[in-house]
């Protein structure tokens, strides 16, 4: 009795959508209304939805449009990506203000509808609207929103740090921030752990404008090797499946390619042994050097299934030289021409990041003077020329 009583307070319309379902299957036998049978419950979507959340509802017949509110402020850009998980609902989203139309997306074909990028001009109230393309189809879907500038629900990541995350609904997005100088360089890249998630990842300025991406639609790892930052301030990783429709966990790994994060110093004919614990991160070490200067880099594969990457980087996050071999062993970097400027970069990785194990690494000097020698040297002779 109390268990029935349950029901009836938490599903008020039960009794009558019972009703209704009984009245229909009584009608369908002689088969005039037997397609047109609604679910005994429909699900009640909230009317709200946050930046950074993800929403599970149901269209139960395909004249209906759902509307959920958010607030903005002017000038934000805003994410929304729809996705059907069951049904032949074909997505289709919209953002209006006060009723007028600013952005909207659709596919013809099950599957996913995205709104990459909307600029909302005004703030206050908005709403997205979602419903099937043709209003003749039902299921059920996944809704995302995220704010581009500011975003919500997002974690503080760090320079040389690896995080590890899932995308639990198809159509979420991870947000991840960290703070960047104009003129910075940055990489950023998501290898897939398990599931059948497609790793992209994408990477905002402060006004929410997409600078870099990345995506490989097969599992496996996506990265974007380097990104030019024109803006200071606060920038945004958004990460998630390719296509929106597939779940799984991830690992993901930010750096920054001049004045790197969690970096280690290396002096000539130095050996570093080290490990890649998380497939997709990279160890990075620091050395000085300048124009005229040669270094030969060699990373050598000690225990796992690490493939050796070894990159080299001038102070202002540029690629000088790289090397890769995609079967264990070892990589090297000959012979690399230093620039001017001081700080250069090695990073030392899983080529395909998709693997761990333990390496050496070694640093070799090729000209006099160069790397750790001029570090070490450098004060004193400064001071000596100061004096003079
Ligand atoms: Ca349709
Ligand atoms: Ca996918
Ligand atoms: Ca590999």
């Amino acid at each position: 009795m109390s268990a029935r009583h349950r029901l009836r307070l938490a599903l008020p319309l039960g009794g009558l959508a019972l009703a209704l379902l009984a009245a229909l299957t009584m009608a369908g036998a002689d088969g005039a209304h037997g397609a047109s049978v609604p679910p005994a419950v429909v699900p009640v979507c909230p009317p709200t939805i946050g930046f950074g959340e993800t929403i599970e509802c149901s269209i139960a017949s395909g004249a209906e449009t759902h509307v959920y509110t958010f607030v903005a402020d002017a000038s934000d850009k805003v994410l929304a990506r729809m996705a059907v998980s069951s049904g032949t609902l074909d997505p289709q989203i919209e953002i209006r203000k006060d009723g007028t139309l600013l952005c909207s997306a659709y596919y013809p074909f099950e599957g996913a509808a995205e709104i990459d990028a909307c600029d909302l001009p005004t703030g206050g109230t908005h709403t997205v609207l979602v419903g099937d393309y043709g209003a003749t189809e039902t299921g059920d879907y996944f809704l995302h929103l995220q704010r581009l500038n500011n975003p919500g629900n997002a974690s503080a990541l760090s320079f040389g740090e690896t995080t590890s995350g899932t995308i639990g609904d198809p159509t979420h997005m991870n947000a991840y921030t960290f703070d960047a100088d104009a003129g910075d360089k940055v990489l950023a890249r998501m290898a897939t752990s398990s599931g059948e998630l497609d790793p992209e990842v994408r990477l905002y300025g402060p006004d929410g404008t997409l600078l870099c991406s990345d995506y490989y639609p097969f599992g496996g790892a996506a990265e974007i090797p380097t990104c030019d930052l024109p803006t200071s301030g606060p920038h945004t990783v958004l990460v998630g499946d390719y296509g929106a429709t597939e779940t799984g966990d991830y690992f993901l790994h930010l750096q920054r390619l001049n004045n790197p994060g969690n970096a280690a110093a290396i002096s000539c004919g130095e050996t570093k042994s080290d490990t890649i614990g998380d497939p997709a991160h990279m160890n990075a070490y620091t050395f000085v050097g300048d124009a005229g200067d040669s270094v030969r880099v060699t990373m050598s594969v000690t225990s796992g299934e690490l493939d050796p990457e070894v990159r080299l980087y001038g102070p202002d996050g540029t690629l000088l030289c790289s090397d890769y071999y995609p079967f264990g062993g070892a990589a090297e970097i000959d012979a690399c021409d230093l620039v001017p400027g001081g700080t250069h970069t090695i990073l030392a990785s899983d080529y395909g990041a998709t693997e761990t194990g333990d390496y050496d690494l070694y640093l070799a000097c090729l000209t006099p003077g160069a790397a750790a020698q001029v570090a070490q040297g450098e004060e004193p002779t400064h001071e000596y020329s100061n004096r003079r």
